[in-house]
């Protein structure tokens, strides 16, 4: 039998499963803050149904979506800290290590935001893809350094959060122009640099991040223009050291053809992934808060956080 969750748990997984909560830095902000709910509303009377109670939380907030790897790097931060021989100091250690992981994706963000958008020149044009929290922060420093940055945001079919970043950005100051994904290669030209961000980083630089990332990449190298990749260090994946590859979530065909053009079509097999790998050869630049690097070297920086391995410690 699970133990009791909160219902706040069981709220937060379907946000994020139903993508109410999304985008790889707020998935993991919104785990963790479930564990911390977890915790602090805990009914469990003994050390071990406590434990069970968190690393059930867990679990279930794992289970909702596949690439993003900041949801298992944040949920193995608070349950490697948890400890205590009580209810009460196993408590106090969730809640602690949920505000300190919480605090840290903020500063992580902003200290990030601050080194990216030293590679922003007054005047320029950055193309984005998809909404990234990670990389507006690197747009949003610029503006505040004085510069004058527009952008060229791709729409993101199917789910369209370009609209998402086109707003945040008008907000910013930052005249928009809104394309539809297509029309990409042709906006390449006008624009002096790609910037993404990240679900998952692998061991050789990788970057897994929304479906279109990879052709965009490619098409960007095939113009010269630079692509930036803004990404915590929480989106490094540390499975990929020992050569696990990252898994790519496949969505709802709903999300790509009503089902009243699917009937008038016939029988037709419909595919939509939500994620694509883009090879380190065509990224200029991974961002992170610890500096800048090129795709090939975030395994030192890897090898630096993780050790060589990780543990499960949602494990029953
Ligand atoms: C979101 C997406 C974002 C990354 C990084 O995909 O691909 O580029 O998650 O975002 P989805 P952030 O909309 O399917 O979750 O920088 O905010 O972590």
């Amino acid at each position: 039998d699970e133990p009791p969750l909160h219902p706040r748990v069981e709220t937060v997984a379907e946000d994020i499963e139903t993508m109410e909560t999304r985008g790889a830095a707020t998935i993991a902000d919104a785990a963790a803050s479930a564990l911390v709910t977890q915790a602090a509303e805990s009914r469990a009377e003994t050390p071990a149904a406590f434990r069970g109670e968190i690393r059930a939380a867990a679990r279930t907030l794992l289970d909702t979506r596949p690439t993003a790897v900041s949801l298992p790097n944040a949920l193995r931060y608070v349950l490697q800290r948890m400890d205590g021989e009580s209810v009460a100091a196993l408590r106090a250690s969730v809640e602690r290590a949920g505000s300190s992981f919480r605090d840290q994706l903020d500063r992580a963000q902003d200290d990030l935001g601050e080194i990216g958008a030293n590679r922003l020149r007054d005047g320029d044009r950055v193309m984005t893809h998809c909404h990234s929290t990670d990389a507006v922060a690197c747009i949003e420093h610029a503006v505040q350094q004085g510069k004058a940055i527009s952008a060229v945001v791709k729409e993101t079919r199917p789910r369209k959060q370009g609209h998402i970043t086109a707003r945040e950005l008008r907000e910013l100051g930052v005249p928009v122009t809104l394309i539809v994904d297509s029309a990409a290669r042709r906006s390449l030209g006008d624009v002096d640099h790609v910037l993404v961000g990240a679900d998952a980083i692998a061991a050789d630089g990788s970057v897994v991040n929304k479906i279109g990332t990879s052709g965009l990449a490619v098409n960007a190298r095939e113009r010269g223009t630079p692509v930036m990749v803004a990404a915590q260090t929480i989106k490094l994946h540390p499975d990929t050291m020992t050569g696990h590859t990252v898994d790519i979530e496949m969505r709802d065909e709903s999300e790509v053809i009503a089902p009243e053009d699917r009937a008038e079509i016939g029988e037709i097999t419909v595919e939509n992934p939500a994620f694509d790998v883009t090879p380190p050869r065509h990224v200029d630049a991974i961002v992170t808060e610890r500096g800048q690097f090129p795709p090939e070297s975030v395994v030192t920086l890897m090898r630096e956080l993780f050790g060589e391995g990780t543990r499960e410690p949602w494990a029953e």
